[in-house]
């Protein structure tokens, strides 16, 4: 397929909000998705660039290239050949609560909430068990793409991340051809798609094809004029245009937290409530290391407490926490600030960008008739 053509659409999740259906982009309501230590296909969230292909397996093959040149031609089931890896990791769209952002000032892009956001494990070939079969090459990026199909902003769909990341054992990247134990969907990317633990969504690349060994970033669209935190004096796209190239692409996406529910349970005081708040953190760009503690504040943030983690699984993992409040008043807001494990902490503010990424500001969320 070379053209936009949308005939071919997989059947789609109902508990899904749909933002746009051409190309399909839909999140889950945060309060389900919460729920979930790790992520159904029914909750995940779909962010795409193209119309969805489904592939037959038998068929699909991986070029890679070293520069112009190629280097092996390998197919899906010789892949499936290598030692299969298993990664429990949270892949996060950089536009996450962007709608929150452009509450302070209009920004580009689709208005997620904050719900482009899931936990899921992930099963296939180490990019690195891969790249040392066709050993031997110098090069500093290895760049990803799938020709699937044009895109919104380019003839095709890329990215790339750096050789230490790629190649390292300890980076957990994979090509993914499972995920949660079934074989990849069609939305998901299916039958390959690009695992890179911590790095935002966008360098996750689905229905991948070629892999070339580069000296430099990919030329791609999404790599070079996107995915971007341009300074906040950059207000609109004719000035963004001159400035892509001086500002380096995204990897990792910022210390955060959402708040997906609260519960405002009425108590034997007419004028006392308990709250139970539910939600979940992200640990920032730490290599090793994840979110060590959530913290609630009912006053402003002037006092804080504890939240309880209920879910965590090792360093590329979303945080599940859950903090139950009693005695407050019928009506307030609550925040959240995450804080990692080398003693960051959440910001009450978060930077104001174009584009309306990374936003990561404390979550707040009102209870009771405000
Ligand atoms: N080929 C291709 N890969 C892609 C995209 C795309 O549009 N096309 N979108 C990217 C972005 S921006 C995100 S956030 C994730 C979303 O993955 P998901 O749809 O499985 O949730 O895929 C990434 N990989
Ligand atoms: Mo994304």
């Amino acid at each position: 397929m070379t053209h936009m053509d949308y005939s071919d659409e997989p059947p789609r999740s109902e508990q899904l909000l749909v933002q746009a259906t051409k190309p399909y982009n839909a999140e889950p309501p945060v309060d389900a998705l919460v729920e979930f230590p790790i992520t159904p296909d029914s909750l995940l969230y779909c962010r795409n660039h193209s119309p969805v292909c489904v592939y037959p397996e038998e068929t699909y093959f991986v070029t890679v290239k070293h520069g112009e040149k190629d280097v092996l031609r390998i197919s899906l089931a010789d892949l499936k050949a290598f030692p299969k890896a298993q990664v429990t990791a949270v892949l996060q769209c950089a536009g996450n609560r962007r709608k929150e952002m452009g509450a302070i000032k209009p920004v580009n892009g689709v208005a997620w909430a904050s719900g482009v956001v899931g936990n899921c494990i992930w099963a296939g070939t180490r990019l690195c068990d891969l790249l040392k079969r066709v050993g031997g090459q110098t090069y500093t990026q290895v760049c990803f793409a799938s020709y699937s199909t044009f895109c919104q902003d380019d003839t095709f769909y890329g990215a790339s991340i750096p050789v230490d990341k790629a190649t390292s054992v300890d980076g957990d990247v994979l090509l993914a051809y499972e995920m949660n134990g079934e074989p990849l969907s069609p939305d998901h990317g299916g039958p390959l798609r690009l695992v890179v633990p911590r790095y935002l969504g966008a360098r996750w690349v689905k229905w991948l094809d070629t892999i070339i060994l580069a000296m430099e970033e990919s030329p791609n669209y999404y790599q070079q004029r996107d995915y971007k935190v341009l300074p906040p004096t950059v207000e609109t796209k004719a000035q963004a245009s001159e400035l892509w190239s001086k500002y380096p692409s995204m990897t990792a996406l910022p210390l955060n937290s959402v708040i997906g529910s609260v519960l405002a349970i009425p108590t034997e005081s007419p004028d006392k409530f308990s709250l139970q708040i539910k939600g979940y953190a992200l640990p920032g760009p730490l290599v090793d290391g994840n979110v060590a503690s959530v913290e609630v504040s009912i006053d402003d943030g002037t006092t804080w407490m504890s939240a309880d983690i209920t879910y965590q699984q090792g360093k590329w993992s979303w945080t599940l926490w859950e903090a139950n409040l009693d005695c407050v008043p019928v009506s307030g807001t609550v925040y959240s600030r995450a804080r990692d494990e080398a003693g960051n902490v959440q910001e009450r503010i978060g930077a104001w960008n174009l584009r309306g990424v990374a936003y990561n500001a404390w979550a707040s969320a009102e209870w009771g008739e405000v």
